[in-house]
């Protein structure tokens, strides 16, 4: 990479630049580092040192063996080809402020999902995340199960999660879902608020700091978008009435977009998922459900599958109203996507073993 200046290098400080990155980047000199702003079909709309640029991804990329999971997402940090460089080296002729995608460099973390529909493979929905806000209405579309199945997402990313629930002016029983909310939460932070009612919202500025990237992620109608508008002090992305009847959205935002706020600190709003179907391991499982898992060590047998088995601690707890029978079954049940999951992935040679790539 070429060496910035040190206001280059502040401007990259700000869109999330680090070590970590900084030394993947000392193995290509000449190329510039830019962060992905916004996919689209072919195209990437990248923030780089000098401003806005337009990366194209070379035919080659897409064919090299990389995955889709490999390819280039809202959030990556990739490497592309000085433009004046190319100009004199290939004679190449791009439109001015487009340059070639020559590298993506490895993630520091990743929110992924099973991809939508019957293939077993994942989608990454957003790159390079510290925080990720999981938002959830506290009208009629409150789902505690659909909370949980963020959460352990979330955890498997290598970013924070944040829980937020959102519409509080529309709140009834605000204390019965708070309680719901905090059997599953485990330490994650939770935060109540309002983004046309104004409450609550200042406590969600200070995940969103400078360098920092904050990815909100949750169903459709929940007020990401009106979040991140609120955030952003003006009204950069569309939002949408919910339905009546059961207060969903009707699927407002259509892309992924990483934006910078005037005084530091990066949203990615993302279009509300229809399905969340996991993609995650058994450690994160164990780890984002610790509660169950710490009782499950103290049952008798090493292999108790908590159903009816003498000695079950998990049983011995939900019995002594300790842990909610709910929260066994959604184990249970996430256990069983995760087999199917693990079982498809290493029957196509996938999973936590990376292909090997073919010698030709
Ligand atoms: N009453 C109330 N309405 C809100 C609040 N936040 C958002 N809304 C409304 O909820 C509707 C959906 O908000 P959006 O921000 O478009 O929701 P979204 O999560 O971005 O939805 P998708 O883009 O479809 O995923 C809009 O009509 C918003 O005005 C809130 O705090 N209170
Ligand atoms: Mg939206
Ligand atoms: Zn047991």
């Amino acid at each position: 990479m070429t060496t910035p200046s040190l206001h280059q290098q502040e401007k990259l400080e700000a869109l999330g630049w680090n070590d970590f990155f900084a030394e993947q980047a000392l193995a290509y000199p000449g190329l510039l580092p830019a962060r992905v702003s916004r996919p689209d079909l072919n195209r990437y709309h990248l923030l780089a040192a000098s401003g806005p640029l337009t990366g194209l991804l070379p035919g080659r990329a897409r064919s090299a063996g990389q995955t889709k999971a490999e390819l280039p997402t809202v959030g990556d940090w990739v490497l592309v080809s000085d433009p004046a460089a190319q100009a004199a080296d290939t004679g190449d002729e791009l439109p001015s402020g487009t340059v070639l995608i020559e590298v993506t460099l490895k993630r520091k973390s990743k929110f992924s999902r099973k991809e939508a529909g019957e293939r077993y493979d994942e989608q990454v929905v957003a790159a390079n995340i510290d925080t990720v806000f999981l938002v959830t209405g506290l009208d009629d579309n409150f789902n505690v199960n659909r909370i949980e199945r963020y959460l352990l997402l979330a955890w498997t990313s290598g970013a924070s999660p944040v829980i937020i629930l959102s519409k509080a002016d529309l709140c009834q029983g605000l204390e019965r879902k708070l309680e719901k909310v905090a059997a599953i939460a485990m330490a994650t932070p939770v935060h109540v608020v309002s983004a046309t009612a104004d409450q609550g919202m200042d406590a969600l500025r200070t995940y969103v700091t400078k360098g920092k990237t904050v990815a909100l992620l949750g169903s459709s109608g929940v007020g990401k978008s009106t979040i991140t508008n609120y955030l952003l002090g003006h009204d950069y992305f569309d939002t949408g009435a919910v339905r009546a009847t059961d207060s969903r959205g009707r699927h407002t935002t259509t892309f992924r977009e990483l934006c910078l706020l005037a005084d530091g600190g990066m949203l990615i709003d993302t279009p509300g998922m229809r399905e969340i179907q996991i993609w995650a391991d058994q450690d994160t499982l164990a780890a984002s459900f610790s509660d169950v898992a710490d009782l499950a060590y103290q049952c008798r047998f090493n292999d108790c599958q908590h159903q009816s088995e003498p000695g079950c601690a998990v049983h011995a707890a939900i019995a002594a109203g300790e842990l909610q029978q709910a929260r066994l079954d959604t184990f249970q049940r996430f256990k069983d996507e995760l087999a199917v999951l693990t079982a498809r992935n290493v029957h196509h040679g996938r999973g936590a073993k990376r292909p090997t790539k073919k010698k030709s």
